[in-house]
């Protein structure tokens, strides 16, 4: 059965440019609840890490550079199906291959600097909400 947490990142682009506000409320208006939330800097030793089944990929170093580029927002949220719900609500990798009404084709700036992050399934939502909080820290 599919679980009902993810693991969401508010990225630096949106963080810096003052968005992280619109894009939350834009979260709880598809019916996600907050349970954990927090803003950081990752290091590069972190975003190392967490992007980390990337590492072979040809973006992976400027993903990183771009992810220690400024301050981020981690949050776990949480409603029913949560993790295809909330790709669903994301959009595209791409924004320009991302549907109408979807963040990253509201606020995406590109394939790389593209707003949001969201958990790829309920094994990586657990993961990578544990790299980010602890039990106790999600309520
Ligand atoms: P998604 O975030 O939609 O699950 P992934 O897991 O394929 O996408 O990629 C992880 C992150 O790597 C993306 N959010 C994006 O920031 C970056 N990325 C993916 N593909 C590219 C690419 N071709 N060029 C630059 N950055 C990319």
């Amino acid at each position: 059965m599919a679980g009902n947490r993810t693991l969401t990142i508010v990225k630096p682009d949106a963080f810096a440019a003052g968005k992280a506000g619109k894009i939350i409320a834009h979260l709880e208006g598809a019916d996600f609840k907050v349970v954990a939330a927090r803003v950081m800097h990752l290091t590069t030793v972190q975003a190392e890490e967490f992007y980390g089944v990337h590492r072979e990929r040809p973006f992976f170093r400027s993903l990183v550079t771009f992810m220690t580029s400024g301050k981020c927002m981690p949050l776990v949220l949480e409603r029913a199906d949560a993790v295809a719900e909330l790709r669903t609500v994301i959009g595209s990798t791409d924004p320009a291959e991302a549907a109408e009404g979807t963040v990253r084709k509201l606020y995406a700036e590109s394939k790389e600097r593209n707003a949001i992050h969201a958990s790829d399934s309920d094994e990586n939502a657990s993961r990578e909400s544990r790299f980010f909080f602890a039990e106790s820290e999600i309520l």
